[in-house]
């Protein structure tokens, strides 16, 4: 179970932020809106959440998912490898510790972003994206393996983040969409299969027995209720214009 959450408030430069989404500009004042509601959906799944202020310096930092890594037992702080984000871990760097005392960094040239990192029980999943490399990886399973969790990676090719496209659901239910469903690694999991018409969806997030869905997909919210699961719909239509997710707003620890 969750109890605490980090949110940074979007920032209007939000609408400069990466993207390969095609979907247009986010409307700045939806997207604050949509923050608002997201912090709501938070809220009622138990979670404090701590709100850090915009910072127009980096227009990709609300996705503050990327920037650390927060397990039961110690914090690491990434190293993004998108250039014009690896500025976002400073502030981040000043937070985390006011939560955790056992903190490790990842150091250059290693890269890491969070968003490629799936936890499942004490084990962590990373993803080798175009943003997380090898050394960053290895970094992260020898601060992981430190602290008493364990690590191993994953290729990926088709998407940004490892949990771009799959969401774990805990009691060994994975939800994936892609290349994600024939990787030998997740075959010992119960494989809940996101139909390609809404693969934005595979980003659902479990916080404590409720799956936070993004609205707009309701194959994949029927799927995931269907299994047993309370859901609720979070629309984060302004975050998907720039490559965003529900996962990527928060740290969930
Ligand atoms: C980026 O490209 O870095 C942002 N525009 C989106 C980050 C999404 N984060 C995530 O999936 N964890």
């Amino acid at each position: 179970m969750f109890s605490k959450a980090i949110v940074r408030t979007p920032c209007p430069n939000l609408i400069a932020g990466i993207s390969s989404a095609n979907l247009g500009q986010p409307d700045y004042a939806l997207a604050l809106e949509q923050h608002q509601q997201y912090i709501k959906a938070l809220e009622q799944c138990g979670l404090a959440v701590t709100v850090l202020p915009a910072d127009n310096d980096f227009p990709d930092s609300c996705f503050v998912e990327d920037t650390a890594l927060c397990t039961p037992n110690c914090a690491i702080i990434t190293n993004p490898g998108a250039a014009s984000r690896q500025g976002e871990v400073i502030d981040m760097a000043r937070h985390i510790p006011n939560f955790y005392s056992a903190i490790e960094t990842i150091e250059a040239p290693g890269t890491v972003e969070a968003g490629d990192i799936m936890m499942v029980g004490n084990h962590y999943y990373i993803g080798l994206s175009a943003r997380t490399n090898q050394q960053g990886a290895e970094q992260m399973i020898a601060h992981l393996e430190k602290y008493g969790h364990s690590g191993s990676v994953v290729s990926l090719s088709e998407v940004l983040h490892l949990k771009t496209g799959l969401g774990y659901l805990e009691n060994n239910k994975l939800l994936a969409c892609g290349e994600f469903l024939t990787k030998p690694e997740f075959q010992q999991y119960t494989l809940l299969e996101v139909d390609p018409s809404e693969s934005y969806a595979a980003n659902s997030v479990w916080v404590n027995d409720t799956v936070l869905v993004p609205a707009g997909y309701p194959k994949t919210q029927q799927l995931i209720e269907d299994q047993g699961y309370k859901t609720l719909a979070v629309d984060v239509s302004e975050f998907r214009k720039v490559d965003g997710g529900l996962s990527c707003l928060s740290l969930r620890f």
